[in-house]
């Protein structure tokens, strides 16, 4: 199904639509109207564009009774969405063209969205990427979420050190959505559970409605659009009035609170138990609501719930929405009336768990306790799903079981409630079957597949790094934005000097800009002729950032002993944010800013050295550093990133990698060749036999002058004159700990930063590498992750 381009739409026309909406749904005289005023009318006016495409969408899905693929995910990292939805509906140049007739600026105006950080990280990220590629493919689908009030906290630093302040996308006007009133639900909870007439009944003790809010994800030339679909939370009675005449105005409200805290913010800090609660709560409130919705949205045009399987299919993002297993029996039971095994092999049909972790802390487990008490109905069903998966498998380890020492372990509830589990890399499926879910994949052997991540190239090329994408244009003509593997055909070119030249003035340009925008930020000037060698990502442990310190430090210490020597310049940067609980991702975060006060302030650093951590690290930050990187840092203990999406946007726009063997780093180095590919570090099985030496970091600091220095430094209070000790416990845990074996891989880590050196300091050789590190990077869109999805796992069609 194709949506007919509009002939009619002409610069005048879309002019005039962006003024209606200024007057009439903004309510604003254009000669008083603000940046955020044209903004809101520039977005309605596109939003006008998908509303064809997205009804034309629902009703070739309903004419045609198309198979639904339903994505259940507590994380969307949306990030920016008019300029996105301008590029896919290719109106950019006519809304651009059209604002200046009017005197604005469309750059100008789409800087001015607040970026929705509806996640953490890599995770929700990738569902944003996936509902793009959805709909560019033509996939009928809905991606259902939360509507968080706040996103992912804003990061400050106070003294070198993150500060956590609230998120607040929806202070303002969100132009892109559709408030759904009609469709909404009411979720249950607490409570207890009665036998009526034969039946059990579930009697709540609280309530709240979830209400429906809309986004149309338009995919690429506006073919196909699908629904996000997120739940806002609403009380079920307003307030009590009684208790409101009373006076006691708290407990009058107590309903309200209820449900504005389920929706309040991303991942409450579950370290308490109140916080444990309501993320329980936040989970089920989701999957509650959409098992509903999808149940209702079937039963409008088929009779028969036990054909549910050949019509739809649920994919669990992570295990986060595990509980769609056991929601869907309950309904199935006990709304329609069937026998509990068939209902739960009709669950097991429709429902797909992909795992993105194999960290046993992410792995999440609730007290039978918590899942009793919260969710009374469920706790019985999970144990029978339990008991059913036993009987049906007697042989099975008692170490496996979904309840067992008292918690309810949701990623074996997920692994047995799903007819497909996929690892996100290979290594990482792998590891799935070997380390996580060994004796349930001998069980059901077959069942977990791999779908190696993407990342969409509309976005993280087209949008991001336009001169990129105009030179790749240029050289290979349209169509790669649909087509990635297309990139290949750069590769004769790059033989070209022509080609080369250009692609390394388009990354010198970006590069220009982020230096510009660094120092407007940071007030520190960057040089951009200086190697950029970025981290940008969660700060993790695993992911090693440590490492990349001590590198920065070792560095910083060379250059003290010889002020006169040659060196290659670099400026590191890094981005980012700990987890708000996270004690030593914090003090990691420390170390940088105190790390970078020191190197930046330091006259024998000049040109040679510098250190940048723009604080508040988003997907817009990412859109602007990632096109001016030239080391992508990828430094993780092996076996520990599940796949990795940043090494993929980076290497896009023409990153190098400098990287250990972990998750989807191996695809990559595979396809752009090893020699494209700074390697480092132990793989995933010297890893296991590394640790089993209790004396693994010491011997490693022994061995490594360099190393032992570096902590010597730190250790002295070096980059913390105020405070000598703030970073014993750091330096401890290193000579003594260092479970993610930062020391371990330090020196080879070592090694290959000097082979970067020496490849930097050959321009051509560097040009070369970087050129073909985009044009092998066709595999890595996300198009292709989900023809993967919709081949093996959901079994659905494309409806173009
Ligand atoms: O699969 C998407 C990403 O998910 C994570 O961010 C996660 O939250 N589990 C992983 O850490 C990444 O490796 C992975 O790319």
């Amino acid at each position: 199904m194709t949506n007919e381009k509009e002939p009619t739409l002409t610069r005048e026309g879309f002019r005039d639509d962006i003024l209606h909406h200024l007057k009439y749904t903004v309510g604003k005289d254009r000669h008083h109207a603000s940046v955020y005023d044209w903004r809101l009318a520039l977005s309605y006016a596109l939003r006008d564009r998908i509303v064809e495409p997205w009804f034309a969408s629902t009703k070739a899905t309903w004419d045609n009774d198309y198979k639904r693929v339903y994505y259940l995910s507590m994380e969307y990292l949306i990030g920016r969405i008019l300029e996105d939805a301008a590029i896919n509906l290719g109106l950019k140049g006519l809304a651009a063209a059209a604002l200046l007739d009017l005197g604005q600026d469309f750059d100008v105006i789409a800087l001015d969205e607040p970026d929705a950080a509806l996640g953490n990280g890599g995770l929700g990220r990738l569902a944003a990427c996936y509902m793009e590629s959805m709909a560019t493919l033509g996939c009928p689908g809905y991606g259902y979420g939360v509507r968080y009030e706040h996103g992912l906290f804003r990061q400050r630093f106070e003294m070198g050190q993150q500060a956590e302040t609230p998120e607040d996308w929806l202070s303002q006007r969100h132009p892109w959505e559709f408030e759904r009133p009609e469709s909404n639900y009411t979720v249950r909870f607490k409570g207890h559970m009665e036998e009526r007439h034969g039946k059990t009944v579930w009697v709540p003790g609280e309530t709240v409605i979830a209400t429906a809010y809309d986004t149309p994800i338009v995919g690429w030339e506006g073919r196909w659009s699908n629904t996000l679909r997120l739940w806002g939370a609403k009380p079920t009675t307003l307030f009590d009035l009684e208790r409101f005449n009373r006076g006691d105005y708290a407990a009058a409200a107590a309903p309200e609170t209820l449900a504005r805290t389920i929706t309040r913010v991303l991942y409450p800090d579950d370290t308490t138990y109140a916080g444990k609660e309501l993320r329980l709560k936040q989970e089920y409130f989701l999957t509650s609501a959409s098992i509903k919705d999808i149940l209702r949205r079937y039963l409008e045009s088929h009779d028969d719930i036990t054909e549910l399987d050949k019509h739809i299919a649920i994919q669990m993002n992570d295990t986060h929405p595990a509980l769609a297993g056991p929601e869907l029996i309950r309904l199935l039971v006990d709304r329609h009336d069937l026998p509990f095994e068939q209902a739960l092999e009709i669950s097991q049909n429709v429902l797909g768990y992909t795992n993105h972790t194999l960290l046993p802390e992410a792995l999440e487990r609730w007290s039978t306790w918590l899942m009793g008490s919260v969710l009374p109905r469920h706790m019985q069903i999970i144990e029978k799903i339990d008991a059913a998966h036993l009987k049906a498998n007697p042989a099975r380890p008692a170490s496996i079981g979904i309840v067992r020492n008292h918690e309810v372990h949701m990623g074996e509830l997920a692994f047995v409630m799903a007819n497909r589990v996929n690892g996100v890399s290979a290594l990482h499926t792998e590891l799935v079957k070997s380390q996580l879910f060994p004796a349930l994949d001998k069980l059901h052997p077959g069942r977990v597949i791999n779908v190696t991540n993407g990342v969409t190239p509309r976005r993280w090329l087209k949008l991001a790094n336009p001169g990129l994408a105009d030179l790749v244009t240029e050289t290979i003509g349209e169509g790669w934005e649909a087509d990635l593997d297309r990139l290949e055909e750069l590769v004769p070119h790059i033989e070209d000097n022509g080609f080369r030249e250009a692609f390394m003035a388009v990354k010198r340009a970006n590069k220009a800009e982020a230096a510009h925008w660094m120092k407007v930020k940071c007030g520190i000037e960057v040089d951009p002729d200086a190697m950029f060698d970025v981290q940008v990502k969660r700060i993790h442990e695993y992911k090693r950032q440590l490492m990349n310190v001590f590198e920065t430090i070792a560095q910083w210490h060379e250059i003290k002993k010889n002020p006169e020597g040659d060196f290659v310049p670099r400026v590191k940067i890094f981005g980012g944010k700990s987890a708000p609980g996270y004690a030593v991702a914090k003090e990691i975060i420390h170390l940088i800013n105190d790390v970078a006060e020191v190197v930046n302030n330091d006259p024998d650093m000049r040109g040679r050295l510098k250190v940048i951590y723009p604080p508040n690290y988003n997907v817009t930050m990412a859109e602007r550093l990632i096109p001016a990187a030239d080391l992508s840092e990828q430094i993780s203990t092996a076996g520990k990133e599940a796949s990795g999406t940043g090494n993929m946007k980076l290497s896009l726009n023409g990153a190098l990698s400098i990287g250990t063997l972990d998750g989807a780093n191996v695809e990559i180095r595979e396809r752009v060749g090893a020699e494209n590919f700074f390697l480092f570090g132990m793989t995933a099985q010297e890893v296991i036999e590394r640790r089993k030496n209790v004396n693994h970091a010491r011997e490693a600091i022994e061995a490594s002058q360099a190393l032992k220095d570096v902590l010597q430094l730190i250790a002295e209070g070096r980059f913390s004159p105020n405070q000598r000790d703030r970073y014993h416990g750091l330096v401890h845990r290193a000579w003594n700990s260092d479970y993610f074996l930062v020391t371990s891989d330090f020196t080879d880590y070592q090694r290959a930063q000097a082979e970067v050196d020496a490849a930097f300091l050959d321009p051509d050789r560097w040009a070369r590498m970087a050129a073909l590190n985009t044009a092998k990077m066709g595999f890595f869109s996300s198009d292709r992750s989900i023809r993967g999805y919709m081949e093996n796992i959901w079994g659905a069609r494309s409806a173009l």
